[in-house]
């Protein structure tokens, strides 16, 4: 059994409110929000960060991303994608996920 959290959320093995899924990636709620809307979308696959995902995987987690901001109705209004990667970045979980962010006017710069 793997110890990577999303990788036992993808195997069902840990339960997540799930928002949409395609082939190869998927959308939950995060279960800390920090705004009201906010879903990770993840590879499938177990990869740690971005840099490690292929360019043709990435550009399917952002077109998920950005279907995910269009069914949570904030892509009109604005919403923000964020990859924290790496210790420095803020990345807590190290599979690699991008926080889809709206719902609210969000602050800049972040912390
Ligand atoms: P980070 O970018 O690695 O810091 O984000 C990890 C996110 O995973 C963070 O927002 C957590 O609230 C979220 N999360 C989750 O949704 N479910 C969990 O069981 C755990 C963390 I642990």
């Amino acid at each position: 059994m793997t110890d990577c959290l999303f990788c036992r959320i993808v195997a069902g093995e840990i339960p997540a409110t799930v928002v949409t899924e395609t082939d190869t990636t998927l959308a939950f709620r995060d279960i800390d929000p920090k705004a009201p809307t906010h879903v990770l979308v993840i590879p499938k696959e177990h990869h740690q960060a971005i840099g490690d995902v292929d360019p043709v995987l990435a550009g399917q987690i952002l077109a998920t991303a950005h279907q995910v901001a269009k069914t949570e109705g904030v892509d009109e209004s604005g919403y923000r994608l964020v990859f924290n990667t790496g210790k420095d970045g803020g990345q807590t979980v190290f599979h690699v996920h991008c926080h889809v962010l709206g719902g609210r006017g969000l602050t800049w710069p972040p912390g």
